[in-house]
């Protein structure tokens, strides 16, 4: 059984940039419902229901057809969240260590041209997704967008940051301001975890 973790910190703990019912509607709704829904696809696979989250999506491609998608958008949700919720810290004010830094400044150019290639591919996904950093099967960094909730893991990519780009994530307090959203959500960034 695959479970809802808890929040990391209080439901009001991201104000004023994420709002407190935004994150109980998220966590509470919409994550338990990614975690609930990809359980029920799993009910008829006991096999499947031993592998971590990250294998079955690393997998994907082989899933029994009549479960695949439901793993794919379920099982993704769940996995983008639970990054998602880690990688936000209350009064966050770090940058990068020496060491990611240096990478993100050898890949990039600068800090602030990977932030902005960031929030670009951020605000440019059309509809539902997410934007990321990722770790790409050569072990460089890339950064880029995926639909819905389709994870990096399927592509062989390893998530470090994501950000969440449905309306779900930011319509209460931004409602069409998307790129208010992303502007803002940096200040939220804890990039220990991102290290980690
Ligand atoms: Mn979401």
């Amino acid at each position: 059984m695959h479970t809802l973790p808890p929040l990391p910190y209080d439901y009001n703990a991201l104000e004023p940039i994420i709002d407190e019912m935004t994150m109980q509607i998220h966590h509470d709704k919409h994550h338990q419902a990614y975690v609930d829904k990809l359980n029920a696809a799993l009910d008829a696979f006991p096999d499947l229901q031993e592998l971590s989250i990250d294998s079955l999506l690393k997998d994907a491609s082989n899933l029994p057809i009549e479960i695949k998608q439901a793993v794919i958008n379920n099982g993704g949700g769940h996995a983008n969240h639970t990054l998602f919720w880690n990688i936000m810290t209350p009064g966050a004010s770090n940058v990068p260590n020496q060491s990611l830094m240096g990478e993100i400044e050898n890949t990039f150019g600068s800090f602030d041209e990977f932030k902005s290639k960031f929030s670009e591919a951020a605000t440019k996904r059309f509809g539902s997704g997410w934007a990321w950093l990722v770790r790409n099967a050569d072990g460089k960094l890339e950064v880029y967008s995926t639909a819905n909730q389709d994870s990096p893991l399927m592509e062989g990519k390893k998530p470090l940051l994501g950000l969440d780009v449905w309306e779900h994530a930011y319509y209460l307090k931004y409602q069409n301001r998307r790129p208010e959203y992303i502007e803002n959500w940096w200040k939220l960034v804890n990039w220990d975890k991102v290290e980690e």
